[in-house]
């Protein structure tokens, strides 16, 4: 045999064989006889897949594509394979597909969503075959597949035990993002307590939401509620969801504050969500003890005599701040006038008469005493006023003519 017997070129090869007699003088006799050696085909071709994403649109390089699906579909046909294997007989140019092992691939093919089938009709030879999603999928449990494709010839069922020629694609399926989670704060409230007295634009703290959706869909932008007053008092770093104060915050104006931080995805349509922010404003002892009383703070008393220690009347004095901040004490001046004064003052800022004998015929009839007021804060915050005694004249003296 001389040469490549090859099926697809010729099914059957007629040989003539001649046989001639070799006598030197007279012309050779001769004899022939034909006879047809019928070919049979091996399995000598593999299958050319051609991959199409619909039946009717141009083939894709499924080496460099990715096939793409969106994820929350129902079960459907992601991609077209149009098999065809050029071995001439049926039995050995019937391809089949399915989805295999691939040694590069971690996924199991019998977990991976997807299913191969053959659609009933044939064009020609080629055999046209479907990938189809076999379940609906979401891009934030699995992202991306790797779907190695076999298929193979003889693809009869009988035929799978012996040697076959195959062709095998590894084919990724893309999920794409459809914007199905709204952000969702890593609290449901926050509640936080601080200082007053805040620098303009102090950063006060942070809240943070996730969103696991891909891209602009899970892309968070941070804003607070649009009360005016609260924004006149905050501000949020969209992109970070830090939380500055615009203004200095002041306890004794507003001690709790609430608003809402609001967390809205860049989807189309968008999805938001909020949390609820509690701040409690500490204090801290930036208030001075003030007296209330008509200035000048003046008692009067007729002349005469009384007991020690009557109480005159109490200051009226005011400190706004909190607890040991707002609370207050007051003492008199020390010098040489407010220990000859007829009157003192209490801690708890009683003025009372120090003097028993009041008499204004004896200059002055007005006394004054400084005093202090003093809180407890710490540091501590205080302030001066003074306090008056008038004595009242009553006419107690005879007339002398
Ligand atoms: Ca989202
Ligand atoms: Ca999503
Ligand atoms: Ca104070
Ligand atoms: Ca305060």
């Amino acid at each position: 045999m001389n040469g490549i017997i090859d099926y697809e070129r010729a099914q059957k090869i007629t040989v003539t064989i001649i046989a001639k007699d070799s006598t030197l003088n007279n012309l050779p006799k001769s004899a022939s006889t034909t006879f047809n050696i019928d070919i049979f085909d091996q399995d000598d071709h593999s299958p050319e897949i051609i991959f199409k994403l619909s039946l009717s649109s141009q083939p894709i390089d499924i080496s460099k594509n990715s096939v793409k699906i969106e994820e929350n579909q129902t079960p459907q046909t992601v991609l077209f394979l149009f098999v065809s294997d050029n071995d001439l007989s049926e039995r050995y140019s019937d391809a089949n597909c399915k989805i295999a092992e691939h040694p590069e691939s971690n996924d199991n093919p019998n977990q991976l969503p997807f299913s191969i089938s053959r659609r009933n009709i044939n064009l020609g030879k080629t055999r046209i075959f479907q990938l189809n999603s076999s379940r609906t999928l979401d891009r934030e449990s699995h992202s991306s597949y790797m779907g190695p494709v076999i298929c193979y010839s003889p693809g009869s069922p009988s035929d799978q035990q012996t040697q076959y020629k195959s062709t095998s694609y590894r084919i990724r399926v893309d999920v794409l993002d459809v914007n199905d989670w709204e952000p969702k704060f890593e609290q449901i409230k926050y509640f936080k307590e601080i200082e007053e007295g805040n620098k303009e634009g102090a950063l006060m703290f942070q809240v943070k939401a996730f969103d696991p959706d891909a891209g602009d869909n899970g892309t968070i932008h941070y804003s607070l509620n649009d009360d005016p007053v609260i924004q006149s008092y905050f501000s949020i770093d969209s992109k970070t969801g830090v939380i500055s104060a615009k203004v200095k915050l002041d306890r004794e104006t507003q001690e709790n504050i609430t608003f809402f931080a609001i967390a809205k995805d860049g989807g189309n349509p968008p999805k938001q969500a909020k949390a609820n922010v509690s701040i409690i404003l500490l204090d801290i002892n930036d208030e001075i003890p003030q007296v209330l009383d008509e200035q000048p703070v003046i008692f009067y008393k007729k002349e005469g005599k009384y007991s020690t220690n009557e109480i005159l009347g109490t200051l009226n004095i005011t400190d706004k701040d909190k607890d040991m901040n707002g609370k207050f004490e007051c003492w008199h001046v020390p010098n040489s006038d407010t220990w000859n004064s007829p009157i003192d003052i209490l801690p708890n800022c009683s003025v009372i008469l120090k003097a028993v004998d009041l008499d204004n015929e004896r200059p002055p009839s007005l006394f004054s005493l400084p005093v202090n007021i003093k809180d407890f804060g710490s540091p501590s915050l205080q302030s001066q006023s003074i306090v008056n005694l008038y004595i009242v004249d009553v006419n107690d003296n005879r007339c002398d003519f």
